[in-house]
């Protein structure tokens, strides 16, 4: 039996464990009190994002209530929801976001 046979194995037993999780959106909500510089600040420093992305989404956010600033596995858009919630409630500001199943 070569290594080469045994690694293909592998790879097929591996298989069923590599089906992806379920997806989470983590969704920003709107208010009428935090600056817009401080979404911006928020979406680049939790989400990664660019300095055009963070303005499209918290001007989506603005303009339409709600946008999504990103699609996580369970435990890492929970993790990033709280992250965003922190932030803004350390800084005195009421921003909030939410986690959302995905179904698809
Ligand atoms: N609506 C806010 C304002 O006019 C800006 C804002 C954008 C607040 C996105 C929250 O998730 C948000 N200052």
């Amino acid at each position: 039996m070569s290594e080469i046979t045994s690694f293909e194995n592998k790879v097929q037993e591996l298989d069923p464990k590599t089906k992806k999780p379920p997806m989470f959106d983590v969704v920003l909500l709107n208010d009428d009190f935090t600056p817009m510089d401080f979404v911006v600040y928020v979406l680049k420093e939790i989400f990664n994002l660019t300095d055009k992305e963070a303005n499209e989404i918290m001007l989506k956010v603005h303009n339409e209530g709600e946008a999504t600033c990103g699609t996580f596995p369970k435990d890492l858009a929970e993790t990033k929801s709280y992250e965003v919630n922190n932030l803004a409630k350390i800084n005195d500001h009421p921003l909030i976001s939410i986690v959302k199943p995905i179904y698809d």
